[in-house]
């Protein structure tokens, strides 16, 4: 939506009392006002309300092989400009993005795909950067270019959606800076939490279908760690460490980008004050941990007023042993330091128990949504392991294990008015215009997924371990909102959203190997519409014709 001042005579505008710039003239906020913004504020529907910024913010990113060493030992690693992880992105709410992404990859056949996780793609399926869903890969030497408007503002990030390239390195935040429910001083940035593997994530592959997922060697924060064990003679790598000024509030952009680790995130002595899940801002919350998912991210605001307990604190991201296992667990640790530089801690953690759990019963949407207590929609989805033969190992969704074509992506099949959808292609098909769909993914088996959802935010309705009945559904007024949550070891996540936007969005597991192991579903929303949205059809066909060209080998994986 336009700026409502520039239909108005001058004079209403000035009436209004509005601050809002011309365009062009960026928003910002002050330490003690950071709820407002311009002429909007923490309380405006962003879901029908965008600043017209005027602003297109410009990216250049080429995709390369490298050797890094985020925890001191050499690995072969896929890099944005050379780095893991890759340049935080920036916009301001209502910016338009554009993001030129160069693949010069030279690993056998590797393709590749930017995804823009938990950014809505509002009419925009065509930029969501998945293979085989939307686009086909990006061959090597190809650019392709995603155009999208930041319609929402906080944390999140970006990564690739081809194969584990995720995990080989191919991931970064994204800043969206908009209003907070809370103030505080500095914004501190974002802090990518990660899991790390000494091997490449790829060459684990054969082992993970076949016999099961392998420990992974070390986690990381926001890059970088120590391996192996304090005190250990030949111990490589260095820590995070971040200065904390006296009486300074600062903001952190927690973002869980791991393959298979679930984090609790705390900083030895200090509270935090939870303000946003996801790309949704919420009433703060004040705790010692907090519980972060893989794929979900939280900001938090940290009061720096223990310096007279000591100079130097330990920040932990701690993986949970109840669902991902590693060999120093106790070892993912940063280092806050109120001194001129930082030394080792001496302090201890918070009681913190070891589960892979949510934080669903805090949070609480500031700009409120109600669900329907009528869906069109009530899908079931039983999440299983088959054995697709020769001893191979994959995850269904009611029996199916997703695998979808590379050269044949879904917005390709409804561009040229296919719907004859295979089999293994998941999709379910929601035709209505802004209806309810009701999603109820459950498994017996003892391990939790965190489900992520292109296109929207979803309404957490019920979740919880066992056998979902009926009356485990919570309020329909103002949910927990978000695009990735907890379905709970042997149990089940009842996710409501409503189909306002159409395209064709995935619906995953986003641990790494889940994703391509097949433990997805697809939505194709609003079939009708969907190819009006197909904006540039050429640059689309271009993406294809020339992987066609290249791909003379079969598809590896699920095809995203
Ligand atoms: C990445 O590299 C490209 C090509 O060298 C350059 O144009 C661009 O500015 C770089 N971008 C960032 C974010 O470093
Ligand atoms: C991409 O390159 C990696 C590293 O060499 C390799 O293991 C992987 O199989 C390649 N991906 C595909 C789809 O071939
Ligand atoms: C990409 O372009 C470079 C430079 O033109 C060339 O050396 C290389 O072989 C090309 N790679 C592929 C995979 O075509
Ligand atoms: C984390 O790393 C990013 C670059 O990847 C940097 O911009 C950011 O400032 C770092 N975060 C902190 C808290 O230092
Ligand atoms: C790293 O993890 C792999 C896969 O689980 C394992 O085979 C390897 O032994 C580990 N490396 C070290 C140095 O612990
Ligand atoms: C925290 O410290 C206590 C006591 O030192 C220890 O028993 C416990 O295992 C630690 N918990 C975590 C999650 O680090
Ligand atoms: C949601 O429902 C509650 C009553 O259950 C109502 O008070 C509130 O106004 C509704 N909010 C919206 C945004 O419709
Ligand atoms: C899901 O599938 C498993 C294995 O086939 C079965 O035991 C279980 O009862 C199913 N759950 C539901 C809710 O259908
Ligand atoms: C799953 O599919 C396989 C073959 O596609 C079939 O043999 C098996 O009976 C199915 N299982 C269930 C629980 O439907
Ligand atoms: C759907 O039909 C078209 C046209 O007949 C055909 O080319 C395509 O292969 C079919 N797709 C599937 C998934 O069966
Ligand atoms: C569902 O819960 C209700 C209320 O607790 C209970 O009466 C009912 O028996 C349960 N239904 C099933 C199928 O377990
Ligand atoms: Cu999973």
């Amino acid at each position: 939506m336009k700026y409502l001042h520039l239909l108005l005579p001058l004079s209403a505008a000035i009436k209004l009392g509005s601050t809002a710039p011309n365009k062009g003239t960026p928003c910002s906020n002050k330490a003690n006002n950071r709820a407002d913004w311009c002429r909007y504020n923490i309380h405006t529907d962003y879901y029908t309300v965008v600043p017209d910024t005027g602003v297109t913010r410009e990216y250049w990113w080429v995709l390369e092989d490298g050797i890094l060493s985020p925890d001191g030992v050499p690995r072969y690693t896929q890099t944005i400009n050379g780095s893991y992880p890759g340049p935080t992105l920036f916009a301001d709410w209502g910016d338009n993005v554009i993001v030129h992404v160069t693949n010069k990859l030279t690993q056998s056949n590797n393709g590749t795909s930017v995804h823009f996780h938990g950014i809505r793609q509002q009419n925009n399926s065509p930029n969501d950067g998945v293979p085989s869903i939307t686009q086909c890969p990006v061959a090597p030497n190809d650019t392709i270019t995603y155009k999208w408007r930041a319609t929402q503002y906080g944390t999140t990030w970006y990564h690739s959606h081809f194969g584990l390239q995720a995990w080989e390195g191919l991931a970064g935040g994204i800043i969206i800076n908009g209003p907070a429910s809370s103030n505080y001083d500095e914004d501190k940035g974002v802090i990518f939490l990660s899991d790390w593997t000494h091997p490449t994530p790829d060459s684990l592959f054969d082992y993970i279908e076949t016999v099961g997922p392998p420990t992974v060697n070390n986690s990381l924060i926001n890059g970088t760690n120590v391996w192996s064990e304090d005190g250990s003679t030949n111990q490589v790598g260095s820590r995070f460490t971040t200065k904390f000024e006296s009486g300074t509030s600062y903001r952190l952009r927690l973002i869980n980008g791991a393959i298979d680790t679930h984090f609790k995130f705390s900083i030895d002595n200090h509270d935090m004050t939870v303000i946003a899940s996801d790309l949704v801002p919420i009433n703060p919350y004040t705790t010692e941990y907090i519980d972060i998912g893989i794929g979900q991210r939280y900001d938090v605001i940290v009061n720096a007023d223990q310096s007279d307990v000591a100079e130097n604190f330990w920040m932990r991201a701690i993986p949970q042993s109840a669902c991902a296992t590693e060999p120093y667990p106790g070892n993912i640790r940063g280092i806050i330091y109120y001194g001129d530089s930082p030394d080792t801690p001496t302090t201890t953690n918070f009681s913190i128990p070891d589960s892979c759990g949510d934080e669903t019963e805090n949070l609480s949407p500031i700009v409120e949504k109600n669900v329907s207590a009528h869906p069109k929609w009530s899908e079931s989805e039983n999440v299983t392991i088959i054995d697709s033969g020769n001893g191979i190992f994959k995850w269904a969704v009611n029996n199916v294990s997703m695998a979808v074509d590379w050269k044949d992506p879904s917005l390709m099949q409804v561009y040229k008015k296919e719907s004859n959808w295979s089999t293994t292609a998941g999709v379910i098909e929601l035709d209505e215009a802004n209806d309810w769909a009701y999603i109820l993914v459950d498994s017996t088996l003892p391990i939790p997924h965190p489900i992520h959802l292109h296109g929207h935010d979803f309404f957490v309705l019920a979740q919880g371990t066992g056998v979902y009945n009926s009356s485990d559904i919570g309020s329909l007024s103002n949910p927990p909102r978000r695009d990735t949550a907890m379905l709970p070891s042997d149990g089940y996540l009842l996710l409501a959203f409503q189909t306002d936007n159409p395209g064709a969005w995935l619906m995953h597991c986003h641990i790494g190997w889940h994703t391509s192991e097949g433990l997805a579903i697809q939505f194709i929303e609003r079939y009708s519409e969907i190819r009006g949205t197909i904006k540039d059809y050429s640059s689309m066909k271009s993406t294809c014709d020339n992987w066609d060209a290249w791909q003379t080998f079969p598809d590896i994986d699920s095809g995203f």
